[in-house]
């Protein structure tokens, strides 16, 4: 049953309620305002049904049987919808995996020129991804390593045939299975392009095979870009650990020059981190009457730099707009992905300058500036220098006053060091935990926002309920900004709100329930966790035999149909909320949501409730722990509504 939106309560943040009271007096339009404008969505889109991959179209199937039931060129509608899906899996791969080849790009000019701005931060890092792909690191200079791992990585994006090396992280059962499927990616690019080519008009038309070519790009996401993404900026930025910061707009400041980041690349947001603490333009900050410099994050970039460097996160996805309309964003910086077009209509009520640095994303009324990555350092401090200026300009400034104190930089490097100390690292005590019931599994909880629902409930009632059953949850990307501003994500909340195994747990450890693992590029370091703890025993031999999930209750983006996809195809049960465009179709619903554990060992669920979702997610990880033999007969506690303390941020 569809829940009723509120029409009053866009948010439970009352950062942003409070904000667009007022920004309502001043007309500006924002996303919920669109949304609206949108009234009803189109019904064959949303259940996966309208085809317009050629021009004999656009075609649509009647849901109802009434109408016609296949397309033009004769497609029925399992085939339309497994299309649709099959190519939101290639949008969303190509998007992690075209963040992942910069990345590995900005490795190979670091190496090469040691000089540049970019440099090795973190060598053990860059030497356990060498001995990963099987390099000798023995009395080579890093450099030297870091130009050989860039290079093979950079390969991969165009590579033909063979097998992506970081697929070797995975359990040698899964690998097996993925050999047997034929679905073991064999180069990022090359699964990507055949997906689309497949999936045009005339190409694969068994919904059974679209969905495995699916798994196969997706796998070449998670496994295979992301993880390139990851890994790389662990080695030339810092691999994260447990960092203190704070969330949500209550971070910008009134005094200082606040410089916003907003998208997913972290390499010119740590220029300007750099540049940030550079004597001289604070010092310029003061000239003009400002307190200093205050550098935050919006979006997936926001926590790369908060992971790295404690930095304070301004707001998730929803909340980009509005950071403009505090009136006290003197710059905001976009580079790919996730980023509103309508940022600079609204910079337009203010004095914020809204600057587009990649030559992928330009954007109508906002200034493109080509970060030559040469010179890249003097062009940060360069924007330093303008925002400073802008200071002055600055109108009515109004600031809300929320903001949260949080703890990330749970890598999967850092959740090993964490459980078991330096010297003996390692996920037996996760394990142990969990196979003595103290923890009842886990769940990533991960993804988007979206105006269709109440913003940040899905996420935060869904997580509120997961850690009171004992549930260890980890997070990336906006879903890890809305629940560390409901103040999940510090280590007091654990007595506060998680059942008392896992709260016995996270005070010995001193951690949160709740576990940022950073941005959605970062969702690979939940792969190689999760393989880490099949590996460390105790706990079955593959993934699909763990007692995990996955869920995105607001999702919104192609990129969290990949990540669901990958995950789905590397073994765990994956629930989305809002909807998903597959439902037209009951043969290829089937297919995903049942048939496909067969194979897999995981599958997909889709679940417009939170409190159903965490009943589904809890009865999963029940299960598992059923067959595993170490289910004790934990039963899942019930989470009413008068137990449910008021979700407010
Ligand atoms: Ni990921 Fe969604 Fe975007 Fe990041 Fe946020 S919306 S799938 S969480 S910022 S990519």
């Amino acid at each position: 049953m569809k829940k009723p939106i509120n029409s009053e309560q866009v948010s439970i943040d009352d950062s942003v309620n409070y904000l667009l009271n007022n920004q309502n007096q001043l007309s500006i339009e924002t996303v919920w305002d669109r949304s609206k404008q949108q009234k009803t969505r189109c019904g064959f889109g949303e259940q996966g049904l309208c085809c317009h991959n050629c021009y004999m179209g656009p075609c649509r199937i009647s849901p109802t049987g009434k109408g016609a039931q296949k397309g033009v060129c004769g497609a029925p509608a399992e085939v339309i919808v497994a299309r649709n899906f099959a190519r939101m899996v290639a949008g969303g791969a190509s998007a992690h995996s075209d963040h992942g080849r910069e990345v590995a790009k900005t490795l190979l000019l670091a190496a090469q020129h040691p000089d540049s701005d970019h440099s090795i931060k973190d060598s053990n890092k860059l030497k356990k991804v060498a001995s990963t792909l099987g390099l000798s690191i023995q009395d080579r200079a890093k450099e030297d390593i870091a130009k050989e791992v860039a290079e093979i990585l950079l390969a991969e994006f165009g590579q033909q045939e063979g097998e992506l090396s970081f697929t070797k992280l995975a359990p040698v059962k899964r690998q097996e299975l993925w050999r047997q499927l034929g679905v073991i990616p064999r180069g990022i690019d090359r699964e990507i392009v055949e997906m689309l080519h497949r999936t045009s008009v005339g190409v694969d038309q068994e919904h059974q095979n679209i969905f495995l070519q699916a798994c196969r790009t997706a796998l070449a996401d998670g496994w295979g870009g992301s993880m390139i993404a990851t890994e790389l900026q662990d080695i030339l930025y810092g691999t994260p650990s447990p960092i203190r910061g704070e969330v949500n707009l209550g971070v910008l400041s009134e005094s200082e020059v606040n410089i916003a980041v907003h998208g997913h690349e972290p390499a010119f947001s740590e220029m300007l981190v750099i540049a940030s603490q550079d004597k001289e333009l604070i010092d310029l900050a003061k000239k003009h009457g400002a307190a200093g410099i205050n550098l935050v994050g919006i979006c997936c970039v926001a926590n790369e730099i908060l992971l790295r460097h404690g930095l304070p996160v301004a707001g998730n996805v929803l909340q980009q707009e509005l950071a403009i309309a505090t009136g006290a964003v003197e710059t905001m910086l976009v580079d790919v992905q996730c980023i509103m077009s309508s940022l600079p209509d609204v910079s337009q009520h203010y004095h914020t300058k809204v600057i587009t640095t990649s030559p992928k994303a330009k954007i109508k009324g906002a200034e493109f500036l080509d970060i030559s990555e040469n010179n890249s350092l003097e062009t940060a401090k360069k924007i330093i220098r303008d925002a400073i200026l802008n200071f002055s300009h600055r109108n009515s400034v109004d600031i809300p006053k929320q903001k949260m104190d949080l703890v990330a930089g749970f890598s999967h490097e850092a959740i090993n060091y964490m459980l078991g100390g330096r010297f003996r690292g390692s996920y037996t005590p996760l394990n142990d935990n969990i196979i003595n019931g103290r923890i009842r599994g886990v769940a990533a909880v991960v993804g988007c926002c979206n105006p269709k629902i109440v913003h940040d409930q899905g996420h935060v009632s869904l997580v509120e309920e997961l850690i009171a059953n004992d549930i260890l949850v980890v997070q990336t990307g906006c879903s890890a900004t809305a629940c560390a501003k409901a103040g999940f994500l510090t280590p007091e909340s654990a007595t506060k709100y998680a059942g008392s195994g896992l709260a016995e747990v996270c005070r010995a450890v001193g951690m949160p329930p709740v576990l940022h693992s950073g941005s959605c590029v970062d969702n690979s370091r939940l792969l190689i966790a999760l393989s880490e703890m099949v590996k460390v025993g105790g706990l079955g031999d593959d993934i699909s035999d763990l007692p995990v999930a996955g869920a995105a209750p607001e999702w919104m983006s192609e990129k969290a149909i990949s990540i669901g996809q990958y995950f789905v195809a590397s073994g765990v049960y994956v629930v989305f909320g809002i909807g998903m465009p597959v439902t037209g179709s009951s043969v290829f619903s089937h297919h995903i949501f049942e048939e496909c554990e067969k194979i897999l060992g995981g599958k997909w669920d889709v679940e417009e409730d939170t409190s159903q979702m965490a009943a589904k997610i809890i009865d999963h990880i029940n299960h598992k722990r059923e067959k595993l033999g170490i289910s004790k007969g934990r039963k899942r506690v019930l989470y009413d509504m008068a137990m449910r303390r008021e979700l407010k941020i």
